[in-house]
């Protein structure tokens, strides 16, 4: 692991250069009317959460490259967590998967998390993948599939995640349900029955839930089936929360879009709805790539997050409070690298959003003055903000520059040495 010592041996070497560049970009946010402070602790709040699956090295159908020292078990992802959250002071909570995260004993886990100032936020159900020993498979959907049997174990299966979230800490109050059901050739599928099942299948878990938790329901367009989804959109998504209940929400995970989406209306029409209830941030170039947040379009996610700050400062609308995760695969990068690079990526959109003039720009909304709308949004995407998310950082006794410690301390060797050159992660 790392130790406070470190951090702050590795901060003393750099803080010199920091602070010229902190002070630099703090006097000129505050000339122009910002207020430096403020900004930098909503930056220093924003917490991200980890999922159990990302830690290990990712794939596709044709290969994988494992990168060695990947976690084997629960404890060790919780390991790996409690060193990004070290490092970058951005992570404090994981989300879990079951059947992979299954902990053998929950005081355990209780006590690492607590050791490493993390708690279980969501727990993610599986219903995509069969399990040895199940009685029925998905190979033709879970929620809405045409037995009744089928539905059931399906239904069954997500009220035990949950039952494991409210066991590992009353921080978990969120369950997840992202469904590979589908269709892959036409005519496979009755749509309307389709929908109906599902429906009925959500409406049954959600029932089942403790009555402060919420469910969120993600959409995807195609994968892995290819001809249609149950849930492709977000459309659909809210269709079923609005008929679910209350605290059924819509979550957007921004690989889940066919190219070009314009994913910050998305945002907008959600959170007007007051139905946006979290968000699975990744890169993405065609769909489902999962690449590193911000690696891509880093524009388009600046956008999202105005959408997301302007709703989040509105009175007015009625979103409750967003669940925010990474959902990304790492396949030839080092994924604790990759983590802590991605939110960087996030906290240096949310900072830039938190920098829009928005009186400014809603006035010139009003008067249709594209030119101005435009290049408000566009001086706040150009500000260089590193230095104001290293000073959250350094505020909060991460580090500040927390890739680069994670190289100089040898992080992965020292994994590699402990768990293998072969150590494999369950998931995805
Ligand atoms: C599959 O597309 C997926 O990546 C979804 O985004 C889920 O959130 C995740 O797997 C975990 O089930
Ligand atoms: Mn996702
Ligand atoms: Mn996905």
């Amino acid at each position: 692991m790392i130790t406070q010592e470190q951090i702050q041996d590795h901060n003393y070497h750099l803080v010199a250069e920091h602070e010229f560049k902190w002070g630099h970009l703090a006097e000129s946010l505050a000339r122009q009317g910002h207020h430096p402070d403020a900004v930098l602790k909503k930056v220093a709040d924003f917490q991200v959460a980890i999922p159990s699956w990302a830690l290990g090295t990712g794939g596709t159908r044709f290969g994988r490259f494992p990168i060695g020292g990947e976690p084997r078990n629960l404890e060790e992802k919780i390991e790996d967590v409690g060193l990004i959250h070290a490092l970058n002071r951005s992570s404090n909570s994981i989300s879990l998967h079951i059947p992979w995260d299954i902990p053998a004993d929950v005081q355990a886990i209780q006590d690492l998390l607590m050791q490493h100032g993390l708690a279980i936020d969501s727990v993610n159900s599986n219903t995509f993948q069969d399990q040895k020993d199940q009685a029925h498979s998905y190979k033709f959907g879970s929620l809405c599939h045409t037995e009744a049997a089928v539905r059931k174990q399906a239904v069954d299966h997500n009220i035990e995640v949950a039952q494991y979230g409210q066991a590992l800490g009353d921080e978990c109050k969120t369950l997840t349900v992202w469904l590979a059901d589908g269709s892959n050739f036409p005519g496979q599928h009755h749509f309307r029955r389709a929908y109906q099942r599902t429906l009925d299948s959500l409406t049954a878990i959600y029932e089942a839930l403790p009555a402060d938790w919420t469910l969120l329901v993600e959409y995807k367009p195609y994968e892995p089936n290819f001809y249609s989804m149950v849930i492709p959109d977000w459309g659909t998504s809210y269709s079923l929360c609005q008929q679910i209940g209350e605290r059924a929400q819509v979550l957007v995970d921004l690989g889940h879009h066919l190219p070009n989406t314009n994913i910050e209306q998305i945002v907008g029409r959600l959170m007007h709805f007051g139905r946006l209830g979290g968000f699975h941030f990744n890169g993405s170039m065609y769909g489902d790539d999962d690449l590193t947040t911000g690696s891509i379009k880093p524009y388009q996610l600046f956008l999202i997050f105005c959408e997301l700050v302007q709703g989040m400062d509105d009175p007015s609308v009625l979103n409750p409070a967003l669940a925010w995760m990474i959902d990304a695969s790492h396949n030839t990068k080092d994924p604790i690298e990759d983590l802590l690079q991605s939110v960087q990526a996030i906290k240096t959109a949310y900072a830039k959003a938190l920098l829009v003039d928005t009186e400014a720009l809603f006035a010139a909304q009003e008067r249709n003055d594209v030119q101005q709308a435009q290049a408000i949004l566009e001086d706040a995407f150009q500000t260089d903000v590193r230095a104001l998310v290293a000073e959250s950082r350094r505020q909060s006794s991460g580090a500040l520059q927390p890739i680069e410690l994670y190289r100089k301390l040898a992080l992965r060797d020292s994994r590699i040495e402990s768990r293998g050159r072969y150590a494999v992660a369950t998931g995805l």
